[in-house]
């Protein structure tokens, strides 16, 4: 039903949050007899997005790389709400270069069907290829719920609460807001939107969506993780093999979430406490994981680094570790990716939201009853210490808990039941009018 002809055209944004749902897509368009077209910013951010990157055009070398040179952001012109965030930085880089993509679209062969946009660069890219009369998608790379949020921004429709705002949206003046209701305010230009979502688990807000005249949504996930999405450390996995199942508590808070030092000790302390196996994914920078191994002992503690878990600070490939046997629990900061990782793969979540979108996808979980979402911890990042020993509670609380077991294995089973081809068609169907 898919037409061979379909040249897509990918646009991530900066972070591996967003740049793994885009590889994740245009793997499954490559898989369909689609052209891809992979736009890349340069220079990039992490050493991680550079591994994604090389190790995706090598395993599809029929890909074509355009690389999109950025404009540095001129310091003495940035303005007062300017971010110390280096991935909100690239972004706002990427939007001001963003009148330069126009020949690298153009001049592509065959001609582009469309592009597939991040919607932090929707209102900067959708004037160039309007001028182009290109078709141009969003690739939403978070919840439904979210969708709802953003979509309808700056109204906040009634089914989210306000302490679960992404905590710079109460400032009307600040970088992110600023950026969040113009690119919002474009949704409508667009041809469609594009979410690692499905039916089952989002049922509400993807209903929602579908009646509020907005362009269509195809919700087209779960996405699946390539097998080789960047160098990781195998010896989790090596360690993994010797654990009984469902006993080991994984720790992810993500790529772009750095925890203070302080909260890593408490951490430690109630991974300790809780008595679990843990394998955790350490990290106290922002941009990859740069402690060595004599750092992380500083920081932990002996205790930790000998007790019963294994803990590591270089990049896992967090798919084959929540597709183990051996893992019975996920502490997740809920970014999306990880979110509708653990769905497919069944593993209760106990969240703990750090920033952004996460305590609404948070409540994604809680909803649907294969997780909790500990909202008395606040954000992660507001400097409020959460204790060691509420934190082995909570584990305690995810691990004994039966149902969420049961929900977990029944999300599971309806993510890989999925609609998410049949959405696939109906996009190309929308194309061909
Ligand atoms: Br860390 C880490 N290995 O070591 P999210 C992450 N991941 O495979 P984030 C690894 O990166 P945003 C690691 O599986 C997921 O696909 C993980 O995306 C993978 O959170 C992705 O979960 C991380 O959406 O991004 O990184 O905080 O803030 O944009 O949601």
């Amino acid at each position: 039903a898919i037409p061979s002809h379909v040249h897509v055209a990918f646009l991530p944004s900066s972070g591996m949050g967003h740049l793994l749902p885009f590889l994740r897509l245009a793997a499954a368009l490559i898989r369909h007899r689609c052209s891809v077209t992979l736009i890349t910013t340069h220079p990039i951010v992490s050493s991680a997005e550079s591994q994604a990157i090389s190790t995706f055009l090598s395993a599809f070398p029929q890909v074509t790389e355009k690389k999109f040179t950025l404009i540095p952001l001129d310091p003495t012109t940035a303005d007062n709400n300017t971010t110390a965030d280096p991935f909100f930085l690239q972004w706002e880089t990427i939007c001001r270069s963003a009148h330069l993509l126009s020949p690298l679209l153009s001049s592509s062969s065959p001609p582009l069907s469309f592009l597939v946009t991040d919607p932090t660069l929707m209102a900067s890219v959708i004037s160039v290829t309007k001028n182009l009369c290109l078709p141009n998608y969003i690739l939403f790379t978070s919840s439904a719920r979210m969708l709802s949020l953003f979509s309808f921004f700056p109204s906040i429709p009634p089914s989210i609460p306000k302490p679960s705002l992404p905590p710079p949206l109460l400032d009307s003046k600040s970088f992110f807001t600023r950026g969040f209701s113009e690119n919002s305010k474009s949704i409508e230009l667009f041809d469609g939107v594009l979410i690692n979502s499905f039916e089952e688990l989002e049922k509400q807000s993807l209903d929602m969506l579908l009646n509020k005249g907005l362009p269509p949504v195809f919700p087209l996930g779960p996405f699946l993780s390539l097998e080789f999405e960047g160098e990781s450390c195998f010896a989790p996995l090596e360690w993994l093999e010797n654990q009984r199942e469902s006993s080991v508590l994984y720790v992810s808070f993500g790529s772009r979430t750095a925890m203070s030092e302080e909260q890593i000790r408490e951490l430690g302390k109630g991974l300790v406490l809780s008595g679990y196996k843990f394998l955790w994914v350490v990290k106290s920078k922002v941009v990859d994981k740069k402690e060595t191994g004599n750092d992380l002992a500083e920081i932990l503690g002996h205790q930790v680094m000998n007790n019963n878990g294994f803990v590591v600070n270089q990049w896992v490939d967090q798919w084959r570790i929540l597709s183990h046997k051996a893992v019975g629990g996920f502490m997740s900061h809920c970014g999306w990716n990880s979110v509708m990782e653990a769905a497919w793969n069944g593993v209760p979540v106990l969240g703990w939201p750090q920033h952004g979108d996460q305590m609404i996808n948070g409540e994604v979980i809680e909803a649907a009853g294969w997780g909790l979402c500990v909202k008395t911890w606040g954000w992660g990042l507001n400097n409020h210490l959460v204790k060691g020993e509420e934190i082995g509670d909570k584990i305690k609380e995810l691990m004994e808990n039966q149902m969420v077991r049961i929900e977990a294995a029944r999300i599971s089973e309806a993510a890989k039941a999925g609609g998410s081809s049949e959405n696939l068609t109906k996009l190309f169907q929308s194309l061909k009018k």
